[in-house]
C-alpha cells in the first residue's frame, strides 16, 4: 500500500485495490454567431488500482548497446547498493533522472499552510526498480559485461565491481534486415535469427515465454532502445491493418523492419511494448492488433536532453507572449547511436521526431502566429567519434519581442547521452505497468475497463508521443508532467494539483 491514506468518500481501500470516484471536471467551446459559447462539465468516473506489485521483467531490445548495458548496470548498482571511487570522491547509486524514483509531487497542504510532498512512487503502488528483471535481445553477441565495457558510460571502478554479474548475461539473437539500419553496424550483427520473417516472429514470442516463465514473472514489458531505424513505407494491403500486417509476415514482405516483428511478438503475447526509438515502428497494423488485443502500447523516440529543453523553453516563451521564429539545433555526439546515425536514412527518422515537438505550443497562441505560420526549425546531428557518448547539444532560440525588436538565446548542453536515456527507460517500463493495473469505468457501467491500447500518458517521456487516432499530441513537458500526476491523484480520489494556493491568500 501507499504511505498515505485518503480520508474522504470518494475513496475506498479494499484488500487488493483503491477504487476512486472522481468527478472530471472540463470546459467543453462550440461557436455561435461568431462568438465562443464555453460551458463546464462534469463527469464522474471510477478508478479501480490493483495494489499487487507484480515480480516483472523488462527485455529490451537492442540490450547490448550503450542504453540497454547503463540501464541494466544502474539497476543492479540500485540493487546491491553499490558505491564507487571516481576522480572527485565516492559516488552511491541512485535513479537520479527518473520522474517516478527520484521526484517529488505536492499531496496537500498542512496546518501550517506548509506543502506536504511524497515521492512520485508513492502516488500509487508501482514496482520497485531494484527489482525488476532485466533480459533482452541483441544482434551483436557480444556479453553484458563487455558490452558495459564498450559503451564506455560508467566509471571504471563500478564497471569492474559489476563485470562479473554482467559477463553472465548473454543478449538473445534478434532479426536483422539490412535495409532498416545503418550499413556502418554490419560488423555488429553476430548474434542474428535465421530464417523467415514469420519464423522470427515466433521465436520472438517464444522468448518472452521462456523470460517470463525462466524467471517467474507476473509481467513483461518489452522495450526498443536498439538502433534507429530507416521509417517503414506505409503501403495499402501490406502494414495498413492488423490482417494485412500479420500477412505480409507470413509472405516475408520486406517492409516488415524488425522493431515492427518484435512489436507484433509483445502483442500477440499480451505483453506491452515500447519504442524508444524514432522510426514508424507502430504502423498501422501494429496499433489496429493492440486495439483488438486490447494490449498496450507507447512510443516514439526517449525525451531526453535537447528535446527536453525545448519542450520547456518554447512553453515558457509562447507563453510569456513572446514569438520563437527560429530554433536552431545542433548535436554531436561519438557513440554507435551517433555512428548509425551519420547515415541519411536513419538521421531522417530522428529528424522527423525532432521536428515536431512544439507544434502544440505554436499552434496555441494565434496572436503570435498566423494560420499555418511555423518557426523555422532546423536539426542538425554530426557524428564526432572522439566525445563518445557525451552528447554536446547545441541550440539558438530566436524570438521576437516587444515592437520588433530580437531577443537569442543560446544553449550548450553536455550530458553522457545514456545516463539521460536508462532512467527514462525504467519510468516508461513503471508506468506502463501500473497502467495494467489501473481500470475505469462511468457509475452507470458494470465493468472496468482498460485505458486505450495507445498510451499516450506516457508523453513526458517520448519526443514524439504516439496518441489514439483523432486526439491531440501535447508536447509541453509541464502540461505531460501534469497529466501523468494529475490521472494518478485521480485513481486516489484526489482533485487535480492546482496551485490557486487560496488558502494563503483569501485572508
Ligand atoms: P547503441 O547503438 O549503443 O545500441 C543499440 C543496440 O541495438 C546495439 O547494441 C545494436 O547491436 C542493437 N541492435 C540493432 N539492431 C537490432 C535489432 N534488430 N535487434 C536487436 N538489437 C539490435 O545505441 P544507444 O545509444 O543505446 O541508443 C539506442 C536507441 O535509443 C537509438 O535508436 C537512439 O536513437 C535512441 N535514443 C537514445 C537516446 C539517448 O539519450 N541515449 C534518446 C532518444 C532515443
Ligand atoms: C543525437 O541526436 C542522438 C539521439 O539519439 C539523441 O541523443 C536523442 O534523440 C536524444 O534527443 P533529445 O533531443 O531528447 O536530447
Amino acid at each position: 500500500m501507499t504511505s498515505f491514506k485518503v480520508d474522504s468518500k470518494n475513496v475506498q481501500y479494499t484488500d487488493d485495490a483503491i477504487i476512486s470516484t472522481y468527478v472530471y471536471q472540463d470546459t467543453r467551446v462550440s461557436k455561435k454567431d461568431g462568438q465562443l459559447i464555453v460551458k463546464p462539465i462534469e463527469e464522474t468516473y471510477n478508478f479501480k488500482t490493483e495494489t499487487k506489485v507484480p515480480k516483472l521483467g523488462i527485455m529490451l531490445i537492442g540490450w547490448g548497446g550503450n542504453n540497454g548495458t547503463t540501464t541494466t548496470a544502474g539497476i543492479l548498482a540500485n540493487r546491491h547498493k553499490l558505491t564507487w571511487q571516481t576522480r572527485t570522491g565516492t559516488q552511491s547509486s541512485n535513479y537520479f533522472g527518473s520522474v517516478t524514483q527520484a521526484s517529488t509531487l505536492k499531496i496537500g497542504v498542512d496546518e501550517n499552510g506548509q506543502d506536504v510532498f511524497i515521492p512520485f512512487h508513492e502516488i500509487l503502488p508501482m514496482v520497485n526498480p531494484d527489482d525488476i528483471v532485466v533480459g533482452g535481445w541483441d544482434i551483436s553477441s557480444v556479453n553484458m559485461g563487455d558490452a558495459m565495457r564498450r559503451a564506455k558510460v560508467l566509471e571504471p571502478d563500478l564497471q569492474n565491481q559489476l563485470y562479473e554479474e554482467m559477463s553472465k548475461m548473454k543478449p538473445l539473437p534478434a532479426p536483422y534486415y539490412p535495409s532498416f539500419i545503418a550499413a556502418n553496424q554490419k560488423d555488429r550483427a553476430d548474434n542474428v535469427l535465421k530464417g523467415s520473417k514469420q519464423d522470427n516472429l515466433d521465436e520472438i514470442r517464444k522468448h518472452i515465454r521462456d523470460f517470463k516463465k525462466d524467471n517467474e514473472l507476473d509481467k513483461v514489458v518489452v522495450l526498443w532502445t536498439a538502433n534507429t531505424e530507416r521509417y517503414a513505407d506505409i503501403l495499402k494491403g501490406v502494414n495498413d491493418n492488423a490482417d494485412n500486417l500479420l500477412n505480409a509476415v507470413k509472405n516475408n514482405h520486406e517492409e516488415v523492419s524488425p522493431s515492427t516483428i518484435f512489436a507484433l511478438a509483445s502483442i500477440l503475447e499480451k505483453t506491452p511494448f515500447i519504442n524508444g526509438s524514432p522510426q514508424n515502428t507502430l504502423v498501422p497494423g501494429v496499433i489496429d492488433l493492440a486495439i483488438r488485443e486490447n494490449v498496450y502500447i507507447g512510443g516514439d523516440d526517449f525525451k531526453s536532453g535537447q528535446t527536453k529543453m525545448k519542450s520547456v523553453m518554447v512553453d515558457f516563451l509562447v507563453n510569456a507572449g513572446i514569438k520563437p521564429v527560429s530554433i536552431t539545433s545542433y548535436n554531436h555526439l561519438g557513440n554507435n547511436d551517433g555512428r548509425n546515425l551519420s547515415s541519411p536514412a536513419q538521421f531522417r527518422s530522428k529528424e522527423i521526431s525532432k521536428s515536431s515537438v512544439v507544434d502544440d505550443m505554436v499552434d496555441s497562441n494565434k496572436i503570435l502566429y498566423k494560420e499555418g505560420e511555423h518557426p523555422d526549425h532546423v536539426i542538425v546531428i554530426k557524428y564526432t567519434p572522439a566525445v563518445g557518448d557525451s552528447k554536446r547539444a547545441l541550440d539558438e532560440y530566436q524570438s521576437e519581442i516587444f515592437m520588433g525588436g530580437r531577443n537569442t538565446i543560446s544553449m550548450h548542453n553536455v550530458c553522457e547521452d545514456s545516463l539521460l536515456a536508462a532512467p527514462i527507460i525504467i519510468d516508461l517500463c513503471i508506468l506502463t505497468e501500473l497502467m495494467t493495473r489501473i481500470t475505469w469505468k462511468k457509475p452507470e457501467d458494470s465493468e472496468f475497463k482498460r485505458f486505450h491500447s495507445v498510451l499516450s500518458v506516457l508523453s513526458y517521456l517520448l519526443k514524439a508521443p504516439v496518441v489514439p487516432e483523432g486526439t491531440p499530441v501535447i508536447n509541453a513537458l509541464s502540461k505531460q508532467r501534469k497529466c501523468m500526476e494529475n490521472i494518478f491523484r485521480a485513481c486516489v480520489g484526489l482533485p487535480p494539483q492546482n496551485d490557486m494556493m487560496l488558502e494563503s491568500k483569501a485572508f
